[in-house]
C-alpha cells in the first residue's frame, strides 16, 4: 500500500512478535496474548512508534531544504526525544517545545528520562507552562516563527507526528508487516490493541488493517483522557491516509474503536490499576511499560481479557509502542517497586 511513498530508514526492520506466555496463563489461558515489540525497533535513542511515522516524513523534510526540525510534546514526551534523535542522525538542528501536560510529583521530572536524552542529543529544549492538548499549539507556532526570525529554515512536525499529511503512513506499514508475519506464523490475529493519544498510530493501523476487513479489530485504548477529541482526530487522520494510499473504502466513526475506561485520573498520571498492570507485566514477562501510555493499554488488555471482551481462543496482539524512558520521571511512584 506504500510503494509510491519515499521512506527514510530509521528502524532495524520488521519488529519481533513474541508470545506473552506467562501473562496469558496468569489471565486464565482464555486468549493467546502476543506483543509486537515496536519499543525495540531501532538503535536511535531507545526507539518507539514515532520512528515508523518519521520514516515517511523525513524525506519531505530533507526535500524542503529545512535545517531545523521543530516539534512539541509534554515534558516527558517520547515523540520529542525521537525527533531529537532523528535530527542528530540526519544532521539537522532540533527545536523542541515541552509543555506542562502532566501534573507530576517527582522533583526530578524535568531532568530525567526523555528530556534528559533530548538535551544530550543537542536539541534546543524550551519549557512552556501550558496544559495538555493534542491540537495545534500556539507555543509550537511561535517556535517555528522564532526559528525563521533567526534565519533558520524550520520543518514543523506536530505533536506525535500525527496531524501531518504523511503522519498515518508508518502504521499502515505496521499492518502490512503484521500480515507478512502472519503468513510465517500460520495464523492471523483476531485483535490488535493499541494505545491512542494523538491518533496517527491507531489511524494508520485502521487503514492498514481495513485492507483485509479488520479495521474494527483494532482496539484503541485511550490514554489522553480527552477521548472525544482523540477519536475525532483518529478518524480524520484515517480518512486522509485512506485517500493518500487509495484504500478504495470509506472509513467512518463506527470503525474507530476507542475504549475510554483506562485513561483516568488524567493524561500522564497512572491510576492504582495502571501501576498494578505495569508491575504484573514486568514481573511475569520482564517487559517494561510506562505510566503514561503503554501501562494504560496494558491495563486495558489485562482487564478486557479478564472481562471476556475477547472471545475464548482469540489471538490478541498488543502493540508495544515504546515509552519506557519516561518511567524515570516516576521514581517516587515506584520507590518500593
Ligand atoms: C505515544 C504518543 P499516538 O500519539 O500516535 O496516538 O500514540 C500514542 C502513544 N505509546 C503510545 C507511546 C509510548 C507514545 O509515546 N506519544 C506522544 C509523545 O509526545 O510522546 C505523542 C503524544
Amino acid at each position: 500500500m506504500l510503494e509510491k511513498f519515499e521512506r527514510y530508514p530509521l528502524t532495524f526492520g520488521p519488529t519481533h512478535i513474541e508470545k506473552l506466555e506467562r501473562l496469558g496463563a496468569h489471565l486464565g489461558g482464555k486468549v493467546d496474548l502476543y506483543a509486537k515489540r515496536e519499543d525495540c525497533n531501532s538503535g536511535l535513542a531507545f526507539g518507539g512508534n514515532k520512528l515508523r511515522k518519521l520514516e515517511y516524513i523525513i524525506p519531505d523534510a530533507i526535500a524542503s531544504n529545512a535545517d531545523t526540525l521543530v516539534s512539541i510534546g509534554g515534558v516527558q514526551s517520547n515523540h520529542t526525544r525521537m525527533v531529537a534523535a532523528v535530527a542528530a542522525k540526519i544532521g539537522m538542528k532540533c527545536r523542541l517545545v515541552q509543555e506542562s501536560w502532566v501534573p507530576h510529583e517527582d522533583a526530578i521530572y524535568d531532568r530525567v528520562g526523555n528530556i534528559l536524552l533530548s538535551r544530550i542529543m543537542g536539541a534546543d529544549v524550551q519549557m512552556v507552562d501550558e496544559g495538555f492538548d493534542i491540537g495545534i499549539r500556539e507555543s509550537w507556532e511561535q517556535a517555528i516563527a522564532d526559528v525563521k526570525a533567526k534565519g533558520g529554515k524550520p520543518y514543523p512536525i506536530p505533536a506525535g507526528a500525527s496531524v501531518h499529511k504523511y503522519g498515518g503512513l508508518g502504521y499502515v506499514g505496521f499492518a502490512e508487516e503484521v500480515r507478512a508475519q502472519e503468513k510465517e506464523l500460520g495464523f492471523a490475529f483476531d485483535y490488535i490493541v493499541v494505545c491512542t493519544v494523538t491518533g496517527s498510530t491507531h489511524a494508520g493501523m485502521l487503514v492498514g488493517f481495513a485492507k483485509d476487513g479488520r479495521e474494527r479489530n483494532v482496539i484503541g485504548i485511550d490514554a489522553s483522557c480527552t477521548p472525544a477529541q482523540t477519536k475525532a482526530q483518529v478518524l480524520n487522520i484515517a480518512q486522509n491516509t485512506a485517500t493518500l494510499v487509495e484504500l478504495g473504502k470509506e472509513l467512518n466513526e463506527e470503525d474507530v474503536v476507542l475504549i475510554e475506561d483506562y485513561a483516568y485520573p488524567v493524561y500522564g498520571v497512572p491510576s492504582q490499576e495502571t501501576k498494578e498492570a505495569i508491575r504484573l507485566c514486568a514481573r511475569l514477562e520482564g517487559m517494561i511499560t510506562d505510566p503514561v501510555y503503554e501501562g494504560k493499554s496494558m491495563q486495558g488488555t489485562i482487564d478486557l481479557v479478564k472481562k471476556g471482551y475477547f472471545p475464548k481462543g482469540s489471538k490478541v496482539l498488543y502493540a508495544h509502542l515504546g515509552g519506557a524512558p519516561a518511567i524515570n520521571g516516576y521514581a517516587y511512584t515506584f520507590r518500593n517497586g
